[in-house]
């Protein structure tokens, strides 16, 4: 026989948010969501495999149509020990109760409640009778409110109602619960029953322990971006003859430069893909006026993200003092004319970042050829900027609820996000992790091995382990 494992059923009126509260409880944002009440007819069983294990199974049901019958039903039989089970005994086979059978069944057989309620709603007639009816199985139970929209004055309400017979009523919004909402709704979920305590606890422990290798992971594809980005280079040789006049050594930099940014793109893309992917997201996209969706090597994208210019400036003056080098790196204020710029692009830079060039071409002359190349990026904000970003998807991945694919983000009623702050992360870190930062990228750049590499590491995190523990962090919505 397989292990024991806890079984609950959501339950609750049609289009009361079932389905979404399982689908964020389950990371499964395949589960058929829909603004129109009756998508779920059947009961399903959605489990959360951790190592090919299940943990934990929700059971998605759909909503209650009849629960006047049951509640008769439970009513007149008071003496009888296992009410639901009962009831799906006696009307197994009548059609006029297929619809109840269907959704007492996962109760009947034993499985533990969470009634989901619309709290933005008045309480009505049925919900009381919904509410008594659970209260009768006997089964562990936990209410929670799920606000459909910004309505808040029924909440109190509902709370009074429901923590009359419920174990635990708590609010949770199958659009906005993280990481750590999603740990504290199973945490009170352990409490409402000792006998479900353990099993509880095994699935929460499982659920930790699986997060944890999930964000080692995402900060392995955050390092793993950084080295493949700041060690790219493009290269081409090319005749002699090609590159006799001005306009063929012109074209031939500008394919290059093209390609070079191209690179550099797509590798931030193969990144997302891999966090994406960590994170259980098949049907998230980006929302166009995001700072996501802006182009990586745009003015936009500088200028919200990575370092100010003087943090900039100190930590590399600092790493650079600390390795006895000499580096080129931003100096507080410093920004070049418009003149100059053009002046340097034409002289063999190419890409402007934050008044900075992105990367160096390099011409190698031999008899007969010449090999053009561009890259590793020189440019000093590049890799901080790279990095917010990053973060800024990551961020989004693991706090984005997996309920949350159908919503109609511009429905004017529905619960808004947190106000949004225009900044990264890599600001908020400290002078000394912004120095081993920087050691580590000029490392990557001069492609050496850096001894840097396990600190910065822990420092990305450290990151995203603050990241999945906040509320629903305000700037991922930039
Ligand atoms: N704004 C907001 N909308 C939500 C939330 N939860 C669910 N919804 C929306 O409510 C509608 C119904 O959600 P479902 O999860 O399909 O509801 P259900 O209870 O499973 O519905 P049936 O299967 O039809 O009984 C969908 O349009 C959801 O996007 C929430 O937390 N906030
Ligand atoms: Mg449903």
């Amino acid at each position: 026989m397989a292990a024991k494992i806890p079984r609950i059923a959501i339950m609750g009126h049609p289009n009361a948010g079932k389905s979404s509260v399982v689908a964020t409880l389950t990371e499964n944002d395949q589960i058929p969501i829909d603004k129109r009440a009756g998508t779920t007819l059947k009961s399903d069983v959605y489990p959360v495999v951790i190592d090919g294990r299940a943990v934990i199974e929700f059971i998605d049901t759909p909503g209650f149509q009849n629960p006047n019958a049951i509640l008769e039903f439970f009513q007149a039989h008071p003496d009888l020990p296992d009410l639901a089970r009962a009831f799906v005994q006696t009307h197994r086979h009548d059609p006029r109760y297929v619809h109840d059978i269907e959704l007492m069944t996962p109760v009947a057989e034993g499985a533990a409640v969470i009634l989901v309620v619309d709290g933005s709603k008045r309480i009505k007639e049925k919900d009381r009778v919904e509410i008594e009816l659970l209260r009768l199985t006997g089964r562990p139970r936990m209410a929670i409110l799920n606000n459909l929209t910004r309505q808040q004055r029924y909440m109190e309400q509902w709370r009074n109602e429901l923590s009359k017979a419920f174990n635990s009523v708590r609010e949770f919004n199958a659009h906005r619960a993280t990481y750590a909402e999603r740990m504290r709704l199973l945490e009170a979920l352990k409490n409402i029953d000792q006998r479900w305590e353990p099993l509880v606890e095994a699935a929460i422990d499982a659920f930790a322990h699986d997060w944890e290798r999930r964000t080692d992971e995402a900060a392995e594809t955050i390092i793993d971006l950084l080295k493949r980005a700041l060690g790219f280079k493009v290269s081409r040789t090319v005749r002699h003859a090609q590159v006799v006049f001005q306009s063929g050594r012109d074209r031939i930099r500008a394919e290059l430069t093209a390609e070079f940014e191209e690179g550099l793109r797509r590798l931030e893309l193969e990144a997302r893909e891999r966090i994406r992917a960590n994170f259980r997201h098949h049907v998230w996209n980006v929302p166009p006026d995001s700072i996501l969706s802006q182009d990586l090597l745009s003015e936009e994208v500088s200028e919200a993200l990575g370092l100010s210019r003087p943090q900039l400036a100190m930590a590399g003056a600092a790493a650079g003092a600390a390795s006895g080098v000499t580096l080129d790196l931003a100096l507080a204020g410093h920004s070049l004319g418009t003149g100059a710029l053009l002046g340097a692009a034409a002289g063999g830079f190419l890409g402007i970042m934050g008044g900075r060039v992105l990367a160096k071409l390099n011409i190698e002359r031999a008899p007969n050829t010449h090999i053009y190349t561009i890259g590793p990026v020189s440019n000093p904000r590049f890799p901080f900027i790279l990095l917010d970003r990053i973060l800024l998807y990551s961020a989004r991945a693991m706090n984005w609820a997996h309920g949350r694919q159908a919503a109609d983000e511009d429905d004017p009623e529905r619960v808004p996000d947190r106000p949004i702050r225009h900044r990264g992360f890599v600001e908020s870190l400290s002078h000394q992790e912004q120095r081993d930062l920087v050691h580590f990228f000029n490392d990557i750049r001069r492609r050496r091995e850096s001894a840097l590499e396990p600190t910065c590491r822990e420092i990305v995190r450290g990151l995203l382990r603050g990241l999945a523990m906040d509320e629903i962090d305000s700037r991922s919505d930039l």
